[in-house]
């Protein structure tokens, strides 16, 4: 136990340090600084100490979408079932406290966010503002990208346009380009070129397909401002509060871990040394499933749907009819969506984040009554189903209330709202992944053959 504490002590500690402890200032320069210690940390590791089993596999878990198997290193954030999300060891609760605003006291900023991910340390103002400024001069989309995005056919989902825009890109890409010419000692370089690249272009991507599908077609830049203020003058919105919520949106969407779908396909495409535009659009493909990312969109048309069906009969909104109206859509072989969650046991934080921006700026929303009924009453049914081992709301359950209030909406589009804020965490683990030379993603497949002869064996 002594020798356990002793070498836990000298493991690397992943909290954010409140500064930036070294000299070097810019971004790539705080990550240089760092590569070699982390290189070598991770190397000490695996040679004095790779043997160390981390639990047994049961044939549950290999039948069962792989939950709680431990087989990926990511360091950008942490998942505990019962208190949720950390970013760098970071609670939402403490990124509010701690991390710069746009303005101060406001919601943090994406850009603060991308930096504490990235290097693991708390950005100071002035350092988030630096890489504010870097990503504006970087958001100029290659030739092809725009005429591509209007070319799509009017009725392609957004989420399939923005994963075939972000895989266009790639032509851009310095990675694919390095990996011809460079030794793969050097390929991070290239990586962070073309994660920042990606960071940077998004937003302008997600904008053009919002007001192309849904307005005018034109986008204007708002370069003065930050990167959600940039992002929400492109989709065409202009009041500030809502500029205050897309900067928390973007920032409670960003990183779940690395077993998610979105953040574990952008993992494993990129182990193949497929460069981060692909890597990035693998993701966007997987965030794009209703269990997982979609979800917000599916929440959003649950709640309309109820809301029309009770105008036409005349019910009103309320407990029971809300338990009906659940029952309903259970027995018709449907999930709930916004409810329930691979690994989380517990309300998300995520969700409680939105819910006090909603008792802060939206009290009295006619759609927020309903969502917080809704919560009232759904993990009681869930409950009672006997098998939902996580009746509580995860982060969908919410969002799409609150940008509707601002009048957003489009609800078949908020996934890519989604697809923006969750690129900063799967490629900040990207470039660790990287940076660090991690291998080839390749786990075993075993037959159901296999499975049987070890249950039968076991018996
Ligand atoms: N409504 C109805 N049934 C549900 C349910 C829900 N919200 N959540 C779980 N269940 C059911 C499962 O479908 C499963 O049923 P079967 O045994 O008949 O297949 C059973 O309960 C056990 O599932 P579980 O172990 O509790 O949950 P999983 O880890 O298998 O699945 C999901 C987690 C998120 C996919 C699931 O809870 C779900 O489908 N929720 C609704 C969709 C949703 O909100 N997805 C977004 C999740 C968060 C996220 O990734 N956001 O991007």
């Amino acid at each position: 136990m002594q020798a356990f504490r002793n070498l836990a002590a000298r493991a690397p500690k992943a909290t954010a340090k409140s500064v930036s402890s070294r000299c070097a200032s810019t971004l790539k320069e705080v990550l240089a600084a760092q590569i070699p210690e982390k290189q070598a940390s991770l190397l000490k590791l695996k040679k004095e100490h790779g043997d160390v089993g981390l639990g047994m596999v049961t044939i549950d878990q290999v039948i069962g979408g792989s939950r709680g198997i431990k087989t990926m290193m990511w360091e950008t954030s942490n998942l505990d079932p019962e208190e949720g999300i950390r970013f760098r060891g970071l609670t939402i609760p403490d990124c509010q406290k701690k991390l710069p605003g746009y303005q101060k006291g406001g919601e943090p900023t994406p850009e603060a966010l991308i930096w504490l991910l990235l290097t693991s340390e708390v950005p100071t103002k002035e350092q988030a503002d630096m890489l504010t400024a870097d990503l504006h001069a970087r958001s100029k989309l290659p030739a092809h990208i725009e005429p591509l995005i209007r070319s799509f056919p009017k009725d392609m989902h957004p989420m399939t346009q923005f994963a075939a825009a972000v895989a266009a890109m790639q032509t851009d890409s310095k990675f694919a380009v390095a990996y011809h010419t460079v030794n793969k000692k050097e390929l991070w370089q290239h990586a962070y070129e073309d994660i920042l690249n990606v960071f940077a272009r998004l937003p302008e991507i997600a904008a053009l397909i919002y007001r192309c599908r849904y307005a005018d077609g034109q986008v204007k830049k708002d370069l003065s401002l930050d990167y959600s203020g940039n992002f929400c003058r492109m989709l065409g919105f202009t009041d500030p509060t809502f500029d205050e919520l897309m900067r928390l949106y973007m920032v409670i969407h960003s990183d779940h871990e690395g077993g998610n779908a979105s953040a574990h396909a952008t993992h494993l495409v990129g182990s193949t040394l497929s460069d981060p535009y692909l890597s990035y659009a693998a993701g966007l493909c997987a965030l794009a499933g209703p269990l997982h990312g979609l979800a917000n969109q599916e929440v959003l048309g649950w709640i309309l749907q109820l809301q029309a069906e009770f105008k036409k009969a005349g019910k009103p909104v309320n407990k029971d009819t809300i338990e009906e109206f659940t029952l309903a859509t259970l027995n018709s072989g449907k999930v709930i969506p916004g409810y329930g969650h691979a690994v989380l046991r517990k309300t998300d934080p995520r969700y409680e984040a939105q819910r006090q921006f909603a008792l802060k700026h939206l009290p009295d929303d006619p759609l927020f009554h309903i969502v917080s009924t809704v919560y009232e009453v759904v993990p009681g049914v869930l409950t009672k189903l006997g098998k939902v081992k996580n009746p509580w709301p995860n982060v969908d359950a919410h969002s799409g209330v609150l940008l509707c209030h601002y009048g957003f909406t489009q609800h078949d589009y908020y996934t890519v709202l989604f697809g923006v804020s969750r690129a900063m965490g799967a490629l900040s683990q990207l470039f660790w992944d990287r940076a660090l030379g991690l291998p080839l993603e390749r786990p075993k497949s075993v037959t159901p053959e296999f499975l049987w002869s070890q249950a039968t064996k076991a018996k």
